[in-house]
């Protein structure tokens, strides 16, 4: 029998080692270097820090496979067995600009089921964590079920390019979700506003696309308080894919999907 408490403990001491050790790089130089385009970053702290969870795994639990943003874990053609799923810096643009508003997101899944979702809001040290069946928290405090919520008393999370023109959307077609919501924010941390969603600082997250390592815990925690969560299509995720994703409070997800995405080629 797998002891998921034995895992969620290791998992949540190494993610405090590696906060540590991200926050004494704030007084060293980083390496910046660019990726798919000219603001898509990653520095040698987002690399240090996936390849400190990578050996601290592979030393405890040899079995177990990692899927980790900057590649230095294992290629998966399947989601058979334990799998690590792991954004070593989530909002790297925010570490670097703003030394805050960055995330380490965990989510261990099994046979393709989430069962430990973790996210740790470094510098606020805030450690968002559920062991599925047992509870969500940040820190020690046990967080309540999201009740239902509608959208014009919601705060959504969104980034402000998916209302601009560019090549995967139509501006016009989410602004009439902006207009009508009470507000919106955008943290630059899928993993921080998936966090916002479970703890009910926000009331909904949208992103035209994202990858597993930045909603793969995310997902755990908001379903283990009763969230809603699928693609922007309403579609279940599928943990191995780039997806759009759409997580909210319950009704607040139905509105959303019925009366502003459904014209939408996502
Ligand atoms: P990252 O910082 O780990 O790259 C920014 O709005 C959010 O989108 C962050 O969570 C960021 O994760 C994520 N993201 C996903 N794909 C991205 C890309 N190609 N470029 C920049 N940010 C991306
Ligand atoms: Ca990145
Ligand atoms: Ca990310
Ligand atoms: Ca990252």
């Amino acid at each position: 029998m797998t002891n998921w408490i034995d895992i969620d403990t290791y998992a949540k001491a190494w993610m405090k080692e590696a906060g540590e050790r991200i926050k004494e790089s704030f007084s060293s130089k980083l390496t910046i270097q660019t990726k798919s385009h000219q603001n898509d970053l990653v520095t040698n702290i987002d690399k240090g820090t996936e390849q400190f969870f990578i050996e601290k795994i592979h030393e405890k639990y040899p079995d177990h496979r990692i899927l980790g943003e900057e590649g230095f874990g294992d290629t998966l053609n399947d989601v058979k067995g334990i799998v690590w799923i792991i954004d070593p810096i989530d909002g790297t643009m925010n570490f670097i600009h703003q030394q805050r508003n960055f995330a380490i997101s965990i989510g261990i899944y099994e046979d393709g089921i989430g069962k430990i979702g973790l996210i740790y809001d470094v510098v606020h040290d805030e450690l968002y964590h559920t062991v599925k069946g047992n509870g969500a928290f940040i820190n020690d405090l046990k967080l309540p079920p999201l009740t239902t919520g509608k959208v014009k008393d919601a705060i959504i999370g969104m980034n402000a390019t998916w209302v601009t023109a560019n090549k995967r959307i139509d501006p016009s077609l989410l602004s009439p979700l902006v207009k009508d919501a009470r507000g919106t924010r955008s943290y630059g941390s899928a993993a921080i506003e998936m966090a916002y969603v479970a703890s009910g600082r926000l009331d909904a997250y949208l992103s035209l696309r994202l990858a597993p390592w930045d909603y793969g815990a995310g997902i755990i925690l908001i379903e283990e308080l009763g969230g809603v969560t699928s693609t922007m299509k309403g579609e279940k995720m599928k943990i191995v894919d780039q997806t759009s994703v759409l997580v909210a409070r319950p009704g607040v997800h139905e509105e959303i999907l019925h009366n502003y995405l459904k014209s939408g080629n996502w």
